[in-house]
């Protein structure tokens, strides 16, 4: 072809991509619900869009938030995959058909809590990592106010507390249902509430994320933080003077799991991204990205700053029974009613 003809034919094909849907032009589309850290979502997505060549549009919420979004759309599903958050929304998602059942040829590679996770929910979602719960609090505000260190979840029910105290609410964070159904297993339900009922006379503010209270103990901006140990961790890693507790009386933990939306527009991509999601290369770039939960994927590595279970007292969590519809709507339902309705 001479040099003008050359010329006009890449012209036209230049062209011609620019208006081409993006699936023709490339691995097509996939929409992906992420309920960990935005630092987290973003690197995963990219090295999914790296690995692949599919387009990722992302979209960072809490998990109970997610959920919500995910029932709202289920006529006209928007999102392929759900990604990261509690579990109990997850396994509620499944039994609400919102979410489809896939069994991904990775699940061998993973730990048994993983594994029960997605067979308790008839395979309708997977745990991806696991971490427990507890609070951190910035050690020279605790100085200054001159308070003992508090090592269990009593203490912060104590009035030198008041007013003192950060956690999410329960009806948008998924961390927040945790305490909620931990403290129920951990007291017994009626002593839970009116622990409950206590800790909130020393709350300053219900947050909308989980991890939020955890980066307000950071700076100081509050006293104390309830969150999973890893958020608290992440601060530290930062260089925030924290100090960070798992409660002496024993705690409880998330299962953070994946869900493949019902009815996604885009299924074979959703599949391939849960398949890579549950890999060892996939898994290992929650570290580096300031992320210290337990990796599901047994061969994946573990950060060395990541809490172990095996150093806390840790309950056995029922996720049957506390990631159930029924159970979920109940207890949030009446810590509106009994706590958050009161008076501080
Ligand atoms: O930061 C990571 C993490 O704690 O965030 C997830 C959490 O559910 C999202 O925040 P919400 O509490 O606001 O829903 C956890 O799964 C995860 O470990």
């Amino acid at each position: 072809m001479s040099t003008p003809r050359r010329l006009l034919a890449a012209g036209f094909a230049a062209t011609l991509t620019a208006f081409l849907p993006a699936a023709a032009t490339a691995q097509g589309n996939l929409t992906v619900y992420c309920s960990v850290q935005e630092e987290w979502c973003r690197p995963m997505m990219q090295a999914f869009e790296r690995a692949t060549g599919v387009r990722v549009a992302m979209t960072r919420k809490s998990s109970g938030e997610t959920l919500t979004q995910i029932r709202a759309e289920a006529a006209n599903p928007r999102g392929d995959v759900w990604w990261g958050g509690t579990g109990d929304p997850h396994m509620q998602a499944g039994e609400e058909n919102l979410t489809a059942e896939y069994q991904s040829p990775r699940m061998s590679e993973l730990h048994d809590w993983a594994t029960r996770q997605a067979q308790q929910a008839r395979f309708r979602t997977v745990g991806i990592y696991a971490g427990a719960l507890g609070y951190s609090y910035s050690a020279p505000e605790l100085a200054r106010r001159r308070i003992a260190a508090p090592t269990c979840w009593a203490d912060l029910a104590k009035p030198e507390f008041r007013g003192e105290i950060q956690v999410a609410d329960p009806n948008t964070s998924g961390t927040a249902y945790t305490m909620l159904a931990t403290l129920i297993q951990v007291l017994g339900e009626e002593p839970a509430f009116t622990y409950l009922r206590a800790l909130h006379r020393n709350v300053n503010q219900y947050t909308r994320s989980g991890a939020a209270p955890a980066r307000a103990a950071a700076t100081g901006e509050t006293l104390v933080g309830i969150t999973f140990l890893h958020d608290a961790v992440a601060q530290k890693v930062n260089g925030a003077p924290v100090e960070i507790v798992a409660p002496c009386e024993g705690t409880g933990y998330e299962i953070g799991s994946m869900s493949i939306i019902r009815g996604a527009r885009n299924m074979e991509n959703a599949q391939r991204f849960y398949d890579w999601a549950l890999s060892p290369e996939a898994q290992g770039l929650a570290g580096p990205a300031n992320a210290y939960q337990l990796p599901s994927n047994r061969t994946a590595p573990i950060p060395p700053q990541a809490p172990r279970f095996e150093n806390i007292r840790l309950i056995d969590y029922d996720f049957a029974r506390w990631g159930s519809a029924a159970e979920r709507t109940r207890v949030i339902t009446r810590w509106e009613r009994e706590v958050r309705a009161g008076a501080r």
